[in-house]
């Protein structure tokens, strides 16, 4: 007879995954679903008023959880990711917090829908509803924890700035985590995520979530091919994995692997998950309407939760009793947190205006208003008068010189991207088609200053990920003209990221744009203006000076501040001979919302900003001189906030006022003004208030039509005219 060897204990190995970690798994995946199952009874009873479900998808989450390190890494997650958060130390009180919409809710303070995630100290960035958005920003978030590691100083506090208030904590090596399903990747911001996160090797890592329906629209239609990562697998420097996503072993191998292939530094990675969704997009889908119930039912053997209870048995980790005891420990926890949640304080009305801005600083207070401190060149003779776009490059340098956080992209902002070629001085280098940014990646470096894909919304994604971070990015947008691919950053992200998140994040960036027309040739494209539509979001500070020395102060206080600036620089003011300036020294600041007053006068009010400014100025000397009408010019300077104190002391004391805009004149930016001076000054007019602006068509070539549409000096003249005479 054989003698029996004894066989040593099969060492089970899962992926390094140990049984206690197994169980653990199990136990967060049945929680979400079970917290998503409390929400649905709780969404029936009225007592919640959305509901959007992360069923499915709890295998490759609680996955991607344990591959990352929660407070470490970032999270830019979508609505399906309930069981990443849950996994890396969200509770089901908070998120259910969200759902009832409490106060002390960690993700918004029930601003936002439930499972729109967000936890500052679990490094989840406030996420949003619009599908993609969060791409761009990831990449940033990214890019920023490189650029600290590298400039390890720049992180470093100061106070009499937004750096007081944003602490910076970066380790190296971190990994950022973005995820959506298959059908966002339908999205433009998607692909040029990938763009830039491949040549530029950013630590991100996506996760494709791909359940195989966006709503109703299946992955066919929605995908040439049908599968997302045939069609991205030529992206350079990405670890690529397609993997059953119902399967939270191979899920956890395929995001280990790529997890470790981003934090040695070599690119970013890409897992595409396949799960399901047994439930509908959300409570207020029914998938019946399109989905079969032969496929519903074949979905359903896939469920990755049924599936990891199989395996623990199969694999002797937990027997029945085990799990049903678990499974009972999770049912009285979520219903013990939802009761808790259901009596939670609810946000005090009016408290909905708080965090609309930094509640830390305030630009339009006195702290940003200094003194110009003009050197003289030599004794007796005064110092040389330069541009505003001589003062705008003049002020970003010391800026950059103070503050190591800054940092500058753009398309054609560096000198030469080719470093070499500089460096072997075979060229002098371009810094923006205007130039506003010559000779700063030269002072500076190519990790400071550089060139950005052609790519609008690239650049203001990116931005907003590397502000939410630390970094003071200011960024240029070439053409006013062209900033539309940039608008879902721009309307839905950049001002909303403070108050959305209830105070958790903040995004202080500036975008600098060339705007405006009077070009002689400019035309349909390189001519608009349209501030209206930025003044009109709450959140974001718009700034539209219109000489040399209001550029340089208020730029400086742009990028001291702490909130989020639009900053508009006239094409055809660059190089005025109106408005220049000796440069104000390192320190100058112009407090936002402050007008200033151009020139005094008793019988009319003149408000007006930007290229307005010089033309107005013609007129209202033109109208002194022949009709003895002393006008007072106010150049707002600030369009959001704007200074009302001064309008209505002005229009108190002339009695008469005039709007001047460059922008059409319907539902331009002085309609607003010209609305409220009518509303609340009624009694202070003795003549409707009046407006001149462009014609309510577009800016033509042809020099003649161009002089015709936008308004001149001389329309301004005329529309004073009329007024005095009412
Ligand atoms: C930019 C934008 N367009 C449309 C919507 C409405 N919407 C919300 S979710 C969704 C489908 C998303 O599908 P997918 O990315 O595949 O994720 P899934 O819901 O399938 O997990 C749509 C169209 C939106 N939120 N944002």
């Amino acid at each position: 007879m054989a003698t029996r060897t004894q066989s040593p204990p099969k060492v089970r190995n899962f992926e390094g995954l140990s049984a206690e970690q197994l169980i653990q798994a199990y136990r967060l995946m049945f929680m979400s679903r079970r917290v998503d199952d409390r929400e649905i009874l709780l969404k029936r009873q009225q007592k919640i008023f959305f509901q959007i479900s992360g069923a499915g998808h709890e295998a490759l989450l609680v996955a991607a959880g344990l591959a990352l390190k929660p407070g470490y890494d970032w999270f830019y997650p979508y609505y399906r990711d309930r069981a990443l958060c849950l996994t890396l130390g969200m509770t089901p009180y908070e998120q259910l917090l969200e759902a009832v919409g409490a106060a002390d809710d960690p993700n918004s303070g029930g601003r936002q829908m439930p499972s729109h995630w967000g936890h500052q100290k679990l490094n989840i960035v406030t996420q949003s509803s619009p599908t993609g958005t969060q791409y761009l920003q990831a990449v940033g978030c990214a890019e920023a924890g490189r650029y600290f590691a590298k400039h390890p100083e720049a992180a470093e506090k100061a106070t009499g700035d937004y750096r007081q208030f944003k602490d910076v904590i970066f380790h190296g090596d971190e990994v950022v985590y973005v995820s959506s399903g298959e059908g966002t990747t339908s999205q433009g911001e998607f692909w040029e995520s990938l763009n830039s996160a491949s040549n530029g090797k950013a630590p991100v890592l996506y996760l494709c979530e791909d359940n195989e329906y966006a709503i109703s629209v299946p992955v066919e239609v929605q995908t040439a091919g049908g599968n997302i990562s045939k069609l991205i697998s030529n992206f350079p420097n990405f670890f690529f994995a397609e993997v059953d996503g119902t399967d939270l072993v191979a899920c956890y191998a395929a995001l280990k692997k790529a997890v470790a292939h981003i934090r040695a530094g070599k690119g970013p990675a890409f897992v595409h998950g396949h799960v399901v969704r047994p439930y509908s997009h959300s409570l207020s889908d029914d998938e019946k309407a399109y989905r079969p119930d032969t496929e519903r039912q074949e979905e359903v053997k896939r469920d990755p939760i049924t599936k990891l209870q199989m395996f623990l048995i199969r694999e002797g980790i937990l027997d029945e009793e085990r799990i049903n005891q678990l499974e009972a420990e999770v049912e009285a926890e979520v219903q013990e947190a939802a009761e808790r949640a259901l009596h939670a304080k609810l946000p005090e009305p009016g408290s909905e205006t708080h965090f609309v801005y930094s509640p830390d600083l305030d630009p339009n207070s006195d702290a940003f208003h200094t003194q110009p401190q003009i050197p003289h060149a030599e004794p007796g003779k005064p110092a040389a008068e330069k541009t505003m776009a001589d003062l705008i490059n003049a002020t970003l340098r010391d800026e950059m010189k103070r503050d190591q956080r800054i940092v500058m992209f753009g398309e054609d902002i560096a000198d030469c991207s080719r470093q070499e070629y500089l460096d072997q001085k075979l060229i002098k280098g371009k810094g923006g088609v205007f130039k506003l940014t010559a000779g700063l990646q030269c002072d500076f470096g190519a990790d400071r200053v550089f060139n950005s894909p052609l790519a609008e919304a690239n650049i203001v994604g990116r931005a907003i990920g590397m502000a939410t971070r630390g970094l003071k990015p200011v960024v240029e947008i070439q053409f006013f003209d062209y900033i539309w691919t940039a608008m879902m950053q721009l309307r839905n992200e950049m001002p909303l990221i403070r108050w959305r998140s209830n105070n958790s994040f903040s995004c202080p960036a500036v975008v600098r744009i060339a705007i405006g027309g009077y070009l002689t040739g400019g035309a349909i494209y390189h001519s608009q203006c349209g501030e209206s539509i930025f003044t009109h979001i709450p959140g974001l500070r718009v700034v539209f000076p219109s000489n040399a020395l209001d550029a340089a102060g208020l730029l400086r206080t742009a990028i001291r501040c702490d909130d989020p600036v639009m900053f508009l620089e006239h094409k055809r003011l660059y190089r005025e001979t109106y408005g220049r300036s000796p440069y104000p020294g390192p320190d100058y600041m112009v407090p936002f919302g402050k007008a200033r007053t151009v020139q005094h006068g008793d019988d009319m009010t003149v408000i007006t900003y930007g290229a307005l400014v010089p033309r107005a100025l013609q007129a209202a000397q033109r109208i002194e001189h022949d009709h003895g009408v002393k006008v007072e010019m106010i150049d707002l300077r600030t369009l959001s906030p704007y200074d009302w104190d001064a309008i209505a002391a002005s229009v108190k004391k002339t009695n008469r006022v005039l709007v001047a805009y460059e922008d059409c004149l319907s539902w331009g930016y002085g309609a607003e003004i010209a609305a409220r001076i009518a509303d609340e000054l009624f009694d202070s007019l003795d003549a409707p208030v009046r407006r001149v602006a462009a014609k309510d068509t577009f800016v033509a070539y042809q020099p003649i039509l161009e002089d015709e549409i936008l308004p001149q000096a001389d329309d301004v003249y005329e529309a004073m005219v009329k007024l005095a005479e009412f």
